[in-house]
């Protein structure tokens, strides 16, 4: 791969396509750039060191160890605080919205959602994780402390959404809303490089990603979808390849690369699926829109759902568009 361009001559190089840009969109795009580097470094540790340990182990600097997931959501809490473009974070590992309260950021007209470390418990084996995240302009006045409806916006309101993929090498990828771009992490030189520009998901695909442990309390649209999905049938590519890694980022990154289909759907427990809405759903439903496929509950687009509370669940079925309307007219077929 030769080098074209960096993350941040990238993100530079974009700005001017919106009238009137300030740069505040890009430094905080900076500020995630730079969370990563650091959440990667650690992550390349684990098994050399007890990173996965739980809270309040020490170190043998004796410094006080965190659970991986913990420690990326300070990290990236930090770099988003520090230059002063956002106003207040929601993320997976908080229990309420975190306002920012410095001087620095009483101006700021950003907020930021996040799940710092997706599908952690992969990282005991050495799986790939990933971290999400998805931008908004606040909605209430600057100068004031962010309300719940600045972190409660339906996510076609996003600004901004990308994720982290820690895997056999790591990739920052992200939108603005003007198609997908990915920059692979060179760690030799410590930058992120151009590696994948206008990433498009095929139309349609082979690959199905869903945890069929849980079949039998799937709803019967979604179980008649799996077989139809494993039916013989050649001339259309069937039986499809069933792959699932248990890490959202990993399974969107290859379905998204090859095409294919994952579902979250809502199971007899939990009849709003596991996935969050808002850390996870939105950002990743207004990549995969931008890269040319759907992103739907099974019934109705993820961007337009108003969300009612920060960790709100939702089903969820993303990828090739043909795959995806696919599941719907299953639903719309079996209704339970
Ligand atoms: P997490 O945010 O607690 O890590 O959970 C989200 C993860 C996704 O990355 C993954 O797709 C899913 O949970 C796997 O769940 P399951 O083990 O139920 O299949
Ligand atoms: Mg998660």
């Amino acid at each position: 791969m030769s080098i074209t361009r960096t993350l941040g001559e990238f993100i530079i190089e974009h700005q001017n396509h919106f009238p009137h840009a300030s740069g505040d969109l890009s430094s905080l795009l900076g500020s995630i750039k730079l969370a990563a580097k650091i959440v990667n470094r650690e992550i390349n540790k684990a098994g050399l060191v007890d990173i996965t340990g739980s809270v309040g182990a020490e170190n043998v600097q004796g410094e006080e160890q965190q659970k991986l997931d913990l420690y990326a959501n300070d990290k990236f809490k930090a770099a988003l605080e520090a230059r002063g473009q956002v106003c207040g974070i929601a993320s997976e590992e908080e229990d309420e919205a975190v306002s920012f309260n410095k001087e620095l950021n009483k101006n700021a007209k950003y907020v930021v959602l996040m799940d710092p470390l997706d599908g952690s418990s992969n990282i005991d084996v050495n799986v790939s994780v990933g971290t999400i995240f998805s931008i908004y302009h606040r909605v209430s006045p600057i100068g004031s402390a962010p309300t719940a409806e600045d972190f409660l916006q339906p996510g076609h309101k996003q600004v901004a959404a990308g994720y982290i993929i820690y895997g056999s090498s790591t990739m920052l990828v992200y939108t603005t809303g003007k198609g997908v771009h990915g920059f692979t992490y060179d760690p030799s030189i410590g930058v992120f490089c151009l590696s994948h520009e206008k990433m498009m998901i095929p139309a349609t695909g082979s690959i199905y990603s869903i945890n069929e442990g849980n079949y039998i309390r799937f709803p019967t649209g979604i179980k008649k979808y799996i077989k139809y999905c494993q039916e013989d049938a050649p001339e259309d590519n069937r039986p499809y390849t069933s792959r699932y890694i248990g890490s959202l980022v990993a399974d969107y990154h290859r379905n998204l690369l090859k095409g294919g289909v994952y579902l979250y759907p809502s199971t007899q427990r939990h009849p709003d699926g596991k996935l969050r809405l808002l850390y996870e759903c939105n950002p990743i439903a207004f990549l995969m829109e931008q890269s040319g496929g759907k992103a739907t509950d099974g019934y109705q687009r993820i961007l337009d759902i108003k969300p009612t509370e920060l960790h709100q669940r939702v089903p969820f079925v993303v990828g090739s568009t043909i795959m995806v309307e696919k599941v719907e007219s299953f639903l719309q077929q079996y209704p339970d």
